[in-house]
């Protein structure tokens, strides 16, 4: 058995909207919300929490946040300030450990094990990283603390905002079982759905399937349900390496006929893409920009070109370029760039719209 970890993922509350809170208090007590404009049918990128209790969520159309809340206030993002922000956040976690893996501007795991810190105690070093977070960057973040990232990542949302859980070797078991299957890495709806058409809706009820069972049905990503229902996760925290690739795809309810039908997709695929590259915030810029393209029948091409600042204009070509070697209906598209010195195969990509599944 491998030796207990102390893990903590840490998530600041409301990210932008705090750092907008934190810069206009004015903006504390109403409901505010970070976004495109209604009129150019933008969508919601965040919203504080009196927002919240109006139903406003993260990717809504704004034009449905303004119909549900009518006095929400809306501001366009700023990078800039949000991203300064995310730097003295993880200039803090530094000061505990350099095992850090951020998922994005404000989210991060830390690997505490063997830390000096407040004693070596993971659940007070969680609890003088936010303290020092609201007192240093103005904004507050909430804490998971667990043996490892699965219970980790799932605890820091029990009690946000500006709270921390911790979830003992001990108390796995209590945590997990109740636990609604949907809440587990690598299930998104369409998943969700399958398994709950099967009867299964909480960890509880996974545990009652054998792994060969699991896999028959979900292939690899059973075989991790199998272990996740148990609160079992080895999955280390992955610090210091750098993002080598950053693509947004998307798979159509019903297949695109025609290079034309493809060519309508580029403008969404690009404004999200837009939008993933400025929240992750990589080191450096993009090298090669690609697109890829899954076929009806599941065969699949990738094109790229070496490409610094990629636009509509360079990912049109690549998909004028990159369709005829197939010419058939296309069931996914994607767009991305890789960063220098990356390998071309094993790229992370991050799931698009709310919704679609994750690669897992
Ligand atoms: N974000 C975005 N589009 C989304 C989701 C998030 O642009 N669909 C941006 C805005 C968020 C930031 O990323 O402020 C962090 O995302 P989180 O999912 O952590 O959401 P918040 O920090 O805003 O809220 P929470 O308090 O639930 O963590
Ligand atoms: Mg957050």
């Amino acid at each position: 058995m491998n030796a207990p970890r102390k893990i903590i993922h840490i998530d600041c509350d409301c990210f932008y909207a705090s750092v907008e809170m934190r810069d206009d208090p004015s903006l504390r007590d109403v409901p505010l919300a970070i976004g495109g404009a209604a009129d150019r049918r933008g969508v919601i990128a965040t919203c504080n929490y009196p927002a919240r209790t109006f139903g406003v969520r993260s990717a809504m159309p704004t034009s449905r946040a303004l119909r549900l809340c009518p006095t929400l206030v809306l501001l366009p993002p700023d990078f800039e300030r949000y991203r300064a922000a995310s730097r003295a956040v993880h200039r803090i976690f530094r000061d505990y450990t350099d095992r850090i893996e951020p998922l994005s501007l404000d989210e991060a795991y830390l690997d505490v094990t063997g830390c000096d810190a407040c004693h070596g105690s993971a659940t007070l070093i969680a609890r003088e990283i936010r303290a020092r977070i609201e007192a240093e960057v103005g904004i507050t973040a909430s804490a998971g603390v667990a043996g490892n990232k699965l219970i980790a990542k799932i605890a820091s949302d029990w009690n946000k905002p500006n709270g921390q859980l911790v979830v003992t070797p001990a108390e796995v078991d209590a945590f997990i079982s109740p636990l609604p299957v949907d809440k587990l890495w690598g299930v998104g709806k369409v998943t969700a759905q399958r398994l709950h058409q099967l009867g299964l809706h909480t960890c509880a009820d996974l545990r009652g399937w054998s792994q060969q069972a699991l896999v028959t049905r979900f292939g690899k990503l059973g075989r991790s349900l199998y272990h996740q229902c148990r609160g079992d996760d080895n999955r280390p925290v992955e610090g210091g390496g750098r993002r080598k690739s950053l693509s947004v795809e998307h798979t159509y309810p019903r297949d695109l006929p025609a290079l034309d039908d493809c060519l309508a997709q580029l403008p969404r695929l690009l404004a999200d893409f837009t939008q993933r590259l400025a929240r992750a915030d990589p080191d450096e810029p993009p090298h090669k920009a690609f697109v890829k393209i899954k076929y009806h029948d599941f065969t699949q091409t990738t094109m790229e070109c070496v490409c610094a600042a990629p636009d509509a204009a360079v990912f049109e070509r690549l998909l004028r370029d990159a369709w005829p070697r197939g010419q058939r209906p296309v069931r996914l598209l994607g767009i991305g760039v890789r960063f220098a010195d990356a390998a071309p195969v094993t790229d992370p990509t991050l799931p698009l719209w709310l919704g679609d599944e994750p690669v897992v």
